[in-house]
């Protein structure tokens, strides 16, 4: 860790005290460390390693024992337990502007206000306004911030943050003095929501690029507008930050504000075992005062080879050992958009989609695709109009006079969304199951059971022989609800074991399996397919979003099943359904 990450950590510890009410000298030691830490011109490591805190910045044993700790290892075993011993409500409360540690205690104290809606409730019933040393004043200006926060502290789905972005990135690149320009932080990862967006751009002529950035269209407020940084929150709530560096720091500010911060310390760490220290302003010798001798590159691609690693996606940049196989060699050939030749798990207007069966079909030909596969919703969903074993047999013989008349040269495969029953077994009959094409089964209806309840249950619906794929693993709702608790590698076992795919849902919305258990259920032989889970044609669009999710998973093309030719899926189908294949030959 370095000086200003353990300077940040020790204002954190003097405010938890503050909150617990200790000792005002204890407190102060804490704040004044941190301050002679950040203002320290020696370099940390080397008055760690000598054993000289003390002596050289005037430390007293605690500190210098902490700030060691941290420095050596990242973490410190005090700050840890007095974190936990604060009730994470009043944690939370420091984020609302004004309020700091003494109010926090006061208002816990007096009024026994442990969380944030107790405290909006206190401030809207006079409460606040009446404790000795608030007044009414305090009062309305913290529920003002309670009401910013709970619009301005969201974080907002990566499909939505992006069209934002999009727009904002081609007028940077239309500015004349832009010399560089692109996004960064977690939009650039295309983690599945962002907090902000993040531009970087290279120019010798900041300001007029200021300027026209914080007057854009659709800015609500201007919170920074300097010559390096400036921030803006638009109408919608969401942030985004510019910052402008000078051409020769272009790409090492690009990698920089990409982030992770994991990726960004391990880097660091990689950096220095080879005498080299990296940041935002260059890659330099570690005793160089300046960056007059940083080695000049012309792409990240460059940063990366001096740091004698393959180039490593912006997707892959997590902390999660890309570093480790990007010095190996070992990466993946990750999954690209055109890889894909079709779609399954796909709703008409048989159930709750927009769009008829030709319509679907129409919009599936013009993407280009070979085939698309409808999978409207069984009768347990009976909110989503879903189909019984009859009508599921009707829409079968449309599908096959579609294909059968010529009339689009892209295929189609006739499935069923299928609802998982409370007690795992399927929502229709197993004769009009195996007589589909492929069967999405999915939980809808009973999501409040226990984690071991409902990994019993998918583990059941996955072992039906009709089975082709697992709908939304969680049933999540990003921003908006927790998916159902299970038993992920249970799951992703059993489907292995019995040839079952696990969808990633490419609904922004849903983004369910997870990208942070791909690479090992991949690994382990999972294979997956990227379904929209189109309601109306646009949807059809949503695959990338899935392709993202493959991609932050370290999935390559031959992890996912929709990658495959018709012939090839017509094959892998019949498999699973022989006796089918005897009826229809
Ligand atoms: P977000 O906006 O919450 O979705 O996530 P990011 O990753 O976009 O985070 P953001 O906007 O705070 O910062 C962008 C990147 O800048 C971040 O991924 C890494 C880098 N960065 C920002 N602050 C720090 C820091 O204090 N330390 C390190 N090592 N990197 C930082
Ligand atoms: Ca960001
Ligand atoms: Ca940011
Ligand atoms: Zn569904």
């Amino acid at each position: 860790m370095n000086k200003s990450d353990i300077a940040d950590i020790l204002n954190e510890i003097a405010t938890l005290l503050e909150i617990k009410g200790e000792n005002p000298f204890k407190i102060r030691a804490y704040q004044n460390g941190a301050r002679k830490l950040e203002t320290l011109d020696a370099d940390l490591g080397e008055l760690v390693a000598e054993g000289k805190l003390k002596e050289v910045a005037g430390f007293g044993d605690a500190l210098v024992q902490k700030i060691t700790e941290l420095h050596e290892t990242g973490s410190l075993e005090f700050f840890e337990k007095l974190k936990a011993s604060v009730e994470p409500g009043l944690v939370s409360m420091l984020e609302i502007p004004g309020l700091g540690a003494k109010k926090i205690k006061a208002m816990h104290k007096e009024l026994g206000i442990a969380s944030i809606e107790e405290l909006k409730t206190a401030c809207e019933n006079g409460e606040v306004a009446a404790l000795k040393g608030f007044g009414k004043k305090t009062a309305e200006k913290i529920l003002v911030g309670i009401e910013n926060r709970e619009a301005y502290g969201m974080r907002h789905l990566w499909w939505d943050a992006n069209e934002v972005a999009k727009p904002i990135l081609e007028g940077l690149k239309q500015l004349p003095e832009v010399e560089e320009a692109s996004h960064a932080g977690s939009l650039r990862r295309k983690r599945d929501t962002v907090g902000d967006l993040d531009f970087i751009v290279g120019s010798r002529d900041a300001k007029p690029i200021m300027d026209w950035f914080v007057g854009q269209e659709g800015v609500k407020e201007v919170t920074a507008h300097g010559e390096t940084k400036s921030s803006v929150r638009f109408d919608s709530g969401l942030q985004a930050d510019l910052r402008v560096v000078p051409p020769e720091q272009f790409y090492f500010a690009l990698h920089h504000f990409t982030g992770s911060k994991d990726h960004n310390v391990a880097m660091r760490q990689r950096a220095l075992a080879r005498g080299m220290s990296l940041s935002e302003w260059g890659l330099k010798p570690v005793d160089d005062e300046d960056f007059s001798n940083s080695k000049v590159i012309a792409s990240e691609e460059e940063l990366f080879r001096c740091l004698d690693l393959e180039y490593i996606l912006p997707e892959l940049r997590e902390g999660s050992g890309e570093i480790e196989a990007a010095e190996k060699g070992k990466l993946p050939e990750l999954l690209k958009p055109e890889a894909i030749r079709g779609v399954f798990h796909n709703h008409t207007t048989a159930s709750d989609g927009r769009c008829s069966l030709e319509e679907m079909t129409e919009a599936a030909q013009a993407k280009g695709w070979e085939y698309w596969g409808t999978a409207d919703h069984s009768k347990a969903s009976f909110q989503a109009n879903g189909l019984d074993d009859e009508r599921v047999l009707e829409q079968l013989k449309q599908i096959e006079a579609l294909n059968a008349s010529g009339k689009f040269s892209t295929h189609v495969f006739a499935g069923i969304e299928c609802d998982i029953l409370g007690d795992g077994s399927l929502d229709l009959e197993e004769s009009t199951l195996m007589a589909l094409d492929y069967v999405v089964a999915s939980v809808h209806i009973s999501m409040s059971q226990s984690e071991d309840e409902m990994t019993k249950r998918l583990i059941r619906a996955i072992e039906h022989p009709a089975t082709t794929m697992l709908g939304h693993l969680t049933g999540r709702i990003l921003l908006k609800r927790e998916g159902y608790k299970v038993d992920v590698a249970k799951v992703v076992d059993a489907a292995i074991a019995n040839d079952v795919i696990v969808e990633i849902n490419a609904n922004p919305r849903r983004l369910d399996m997870d990208w942070r258990f791909w690479r090992r259920a991949a690994e382990k032989g999972l294979m997956t397919s990227i379904n929209p889970d189109a309601h109306r044609a646009e949807h059809f669009d949503f695959v990338d979003a899935g392709v993202n999710v493959a991609r932050k998973g370290w999935l390559s093309a031959a992890n996912v099943f929709n990658t495959l030719s018709l012939a090839e899926v017509k094959e892998a189908f019949a498999k699973k359904r022989p006796a089918l294949e005897r009826l229809k030959s």
